[in-house]
């Protein structure tokens, strides 16, 4: 999940989706675990053949010098005992699949919503997140009712992020941060700074919670549990929804619900806000251009995007604040727009890419659809 002071950060569950399908180019602001088959789908287990070659195991880092640098000034920083932490440290392993995985897809991968979107909404997904919605039910209003972030918003996100927790990311926690701080590939911007602090912020909540730092697994990126929060955002927007005095974002699904609305809420959410309308973008490509060229930074009145020549439907026309055209491509074919507010930019704190934003809300509307029908399956 989510690193809003930093924008072009591509990390996140859906990252692996992302890639393949040509969309990590508009940032995600957490990391997307791995599939685990065994998690995911359930296939006859196959016997391996009885030579299988085997990967080399990554050796540990050591005490490699600029590692044991670091957890010399950290031990002073914090008040830790330095040896233990070298210790741990030490133990880290560069992994070469989080250097892959960081990179960004191959230039001139055409970005499909229409495929992207069929990802998420799908009748597999969709049962898992009615099932989800009835089991939480209670949570979830309880989590409306006190941030105002909607019970399917909230529940389509959860679903998006790690299919009702079945996809949480299958990489060690502690190996992938210290690959991206202290090993960071080249070729694209140096986030190495960001991991390194992303490491001490997941060594802080290890001891706050009394976690096993080489025990937990993430995405590729770090991050963790049912909602996918990096190490940084557990700590500082993470809570304890259901009581039981720890902020449990592996096993308590209530955590995570009540996590991903105060979340949302920190990120300006505005309760009773529609998150978009439905917009005819301008013609003229010069006027289509000025409108996107904010991205998806809401930035022009509903006024202004009728003098640029957008057609708004009805309701947006009275929208009281600022509008942004999000372009949604379709591969080959003529991409749709929509006008997104300040609660879709929202979402876009969590990850940053329209194409999630947009996911997101049309698997709660879906979810919410299927419930209103009193209908239990897709
Ligand atoms: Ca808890």
């Amino acid at each position: 999940m989510s690193l809003p002071s930093l924008p072009s950060l591509p990390l996140r569950p859906i990252a692996l989706l992302l890639l393949s399908l040509g969309l990590l180019s508009t940032t995600t602001a957490q990391a997307e675990p791995p599939k685990k088959p065994s998690q995911t789908q359930k296939q006859p287990r196959k016997k391996p053949p009885a030579k299988l070659a085997k990967p080399a195991p990554a050796q540990p880092y050591g005490e490699r010098e600029d590692l044991m640098q670091f957890a010399r000034e950290l031990a002073v920083q914090e008040g830790w005992e330095e040896a233990p932490l070298r210790a741990l440290l030490a133990q880290a392993r560069r992994n070469p699949t989080v250097q892959r995985l960081i990179m960004p897809p191959p230039a001139g991968t055409a970005k499909d919503w229409g495929a992207y979107r069929a990802r998420f909404v799908e009748p597999r997904r969709i049962q898992a997140g009615l099932a989800f919605w009835s089991e939480h039910e209670e949570a979830l209003a309880r989590a409306e009712s006190r941030y105002g972030v909607p019970a399917e918003l909230i529940a389509g996100l959860i679903g998006v992020e790690t299919f009702y927790g079945q996809i949480t990311g299958g990489f060690s926690v502690l190996d992938a941060l210290s690959t991206l701080a202290f090993d960071f590939p080249p070729g694209r911007r140096d986030r190495s700074a960001f991991f390194r602090e992303q490491l001490v912020e997941y060594l802080r909540l290890c001891r706050r919670e009394g976690l096993d730092p080489l025990a937990l697994k993430g995405s590729y990126a770090g991050a963790m549990g049912w909602p996918q929060f990096m190490p940084g955002s557990w700590n500082r927007f993470a809570i304890d929804f259901d009581g039981d005095g720890r902020v449990d974002l592996i096993r308590s699904p209530v955590d995570a619900i009540g996590s991903v609305a105060h979340y949302l809420a920190q990120h300006g959410w505005q309760p009773g806000l529609p998150t978009h309308y439905t917009v005819a973008a301008p013609v003229e490509t010069a006027d289509r251009a000025r409108l996107l060229a904010p991205d998806i930074l809401p930035s022009f009145t509903a006024a202004q995007f009728e003098e640029a020549g957008a057609r708004l439907s009805e309701g947006a026309r009275e929208h009281p604040g600022p509008l942004a055209l999000v372009e949604l491509q379709m591969g080959e074919a003529a991409p749709v727009y929509v006008a997104g507010t300040s609660n879709f930019y929202a979402i876009t704190r969590y990850n940053w890419s329209s194409y999630y934003a947009m996911a997101v809300i049309e698997m709660g509307q879906t979810l919410r659809s299927y419930r209103k029908a009193g209908s239990s399956a897709p």
